[in-house]
């Protein structure tokens, strides 16, 4: 009997041990997906956030230049330029300002458009568009415009000068409710 009992004490002591572990890891487990809902599937669709949703401003700045003789883009950085664009979205009503820079080797320029075609002067709002096809901001030359995203949609900026929007020089635009 003074034998036995340890040893049934000590099988007592690692079930009770093993139960203990596997609870701490459940737990610890549930509480890790609960503490980080969208963790497991959230693919970057946008280099930067830029766009705030909410209403109010929110000031864009945006760089445009070439990756290679047929690829140019926008990007929120001058190392950050793609093509497309990265993608914006704003809440209706958002007054925004986008402060243009041309880091490339050419005149390029801005224009928020409802048309994604080369040289688009379908301008969505009033005065958001920098510079134009025709008057480009120069290498390095800087550009500034404010304008209210005052309509629902989906639009496009783009550069005007011809042929750059068939080089990339293109990127959604979202407005939303
Ligand atoms: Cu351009």
């Amino acid at each position: 009997m003074t034998n036995q009992s340890p040893k049934i004490s000590n099988v007592a002591w690692y079930i009770a041990a093993a139960i203990i572990i596997a609870v701490i890891v459940i737990v610890s487990d549930l509480t890790y997906q609960y503490a980080l809902p969208n963790s497991p599937s959230s693919p970057a669709t946008s280099p930067s956030s830029s766009g705030s949703p909410s209403a109010g401003s929110v000031i864009i700045a945006i760089y445009a230049g070439e990756l290679s003789p047929s690829v140019y883009g926008f990007g929120n950085s001058t190392n950050s330029i793609t093509s497309p664009g990265p993608i914006y979205s704003v809440k209706v009503r958002t007054t925004v300002k986008v402060d243009f820079e041309n880091d490339g080797t050419m005149p390029h320029n801005w224009a928020l458009v409802t048309q994604k075609t080369s040289g688009n002067t379908n301008i969505a709002f009033s005065k958001s568009q920098i510079a134009s096809a025709g008057n480009a901001v120069p290498v390095y030359g800087k550009a500034t415009t404010t304008f209210v995203a005052n309509k629902v949609g989906t639009y496009y900026y783009i550069c005007q000068v011809d042929g750059h929007v068939a080089l990339g020089m293109w990127g959604y635009f979202n407005v939303t409710t």
